[in-house]
């Protein structure tokens, strides 16, 4: 969802020509986090994808963040009629559409890439044209796992899928470990790779650095091509003060014995020049006083107001950030 609004704001800065250096006909790839996925009820279901698609082209449930606005939830008390489960997901009419096509295009052999570049016929094309590309990281099957304390079982743990801890724990019991079912099997979905060596600019949104930006680029290749392009890769903090603006970021940080701060999610993606995938890390302006430990780690910093409660706003987050790297 961080990453979502912020792309928001970027193209908004696109089209009114208010970011340093980028042409209003700029294209922007979008490299989405596809291992929140699941199967439930039969359907392929993949939300990041799905909320990065319906918050561009207009038709995402604002208030939620998730799923289509005016939706209607029919399916989903018919299935709790039947007692089926799990009830505490919940799949909107309008919604399962989407699940449907999805589902059936895989069924017939189309890779996942392919799937999303036909929904996104519907919901980008119009809008954008071929100047926005949404790519899932791969077409394989990847899934983020959470392990919790769960006293009653042998080993003490018990593993959800990151859906069952995200919606029906609400990330409120401690994550003690994230496994990610697959990715190190995965390849990069078609483009991916070209997108990231062909680019002028890479940008990591205020996303989560664990379950989102972390599992993007462990995509095998994925890091690496981050870290050989010729262009400049900068980031923005999704933690400002001490917690995440929104979502689980603390919850997962702490799980890989991360501190959770602005300065130490951009040491923890590190500077380009020692391994890492950062020339510059964007920070709030609350946390100005860590622009130093980010600069002494070889990371340019500068701290500037990172909510983003406009398109305005976030647009000027963008700018602020090209402006950090140029
Ligand atoms: N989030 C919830 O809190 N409750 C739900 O029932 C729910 C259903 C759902 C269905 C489709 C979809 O694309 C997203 C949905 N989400 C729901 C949000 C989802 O958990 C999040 O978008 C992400 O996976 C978090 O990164
Ligand atoms: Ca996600």
């Amino acid at each position: 969802m961080g990453g979502a609004r912020f792309l928001q704001g970027l193209l908004h800065g696109i089209a009114a020509g208010t970011l340093p250096g980028v042409a209003p006909d700029a294209h922007v790839t979008v490299v989405a986090n596809n291992a929140d996925d699941w199967w439930i009820h039969g359907l392929k279901v993949c939300p990041d994808l799905d909320t990065v698609m319906y918050t561009l082209g207009d038709g995402i449930d604002l208030e939620r963040g998730w799923g289509r606005r005016a939706e209607t939830w029919s399916a989903k008390e018919e299935l709790a009629a039947y007692g089926v489960e799990p009830t505490w997901f919940g799949l909107g009419d309008r919604d399962i559409a989407t699940h449907l096509v999805r589902t059936q295009m895989l069924d017939a052999g189309y890779p996942l890439s392919q799937v999303t570049a036909a929904l996104c016929q519907r919901w980008l094309a119009p809008r954008y044209g071929d100047t926005l590309t949404l790519l899932p990281m791969t077409d394989d099957r990847v899934e983020t796992h959470v392990a919790v304390a769960a006293p009653e079982s042998v080993s003490g743990k018990r593993v959800v899928h990151f859906q069952e801890y995200w919606v029906r724990l609400r990330a409120e019991v401690p994550a003690e470990q994230v496994v990610f079912v697959g990715l190190d099997q995965a390849t990069p979905a078609p483009g991916v790779i070209d997108a990231i060596t062909g680019a002028d600019l890479v940008v990591l949104p205020p996303s989560n650095p664990v379950v989102s930006v972390g599992t993007i680029l462990g995509v095998p290749g994925l890091r690496d091509a981050v870290r050989a392009t010729e262009a400049k890769v900068v980031g923005l903090s999704p933690i400002v003060g001490d917690t995440h603006v929104r979502g689980m970021a603390e919850q997962m940080l702490t799980s890989i014995g991360v501190e959770v701060s602005a300065a130490g999610v951009g040491l923890n993606y590190g500077a380009r020049s020692a391994g890492g995938v950062l020339d510059g890390w964007l920070v709030d302006e609350r946390d100005a006083g860590q622009v130093g430990r980010l600069e002494a780690a070889g990371i340019r910093a500068a701290a500037v107001p990172l909510m983003m409660t406009d398109h305005d706003a976030t647009a000027a987050m963008a700018a602020a950030a090209i402006d950090l790297v140029r």
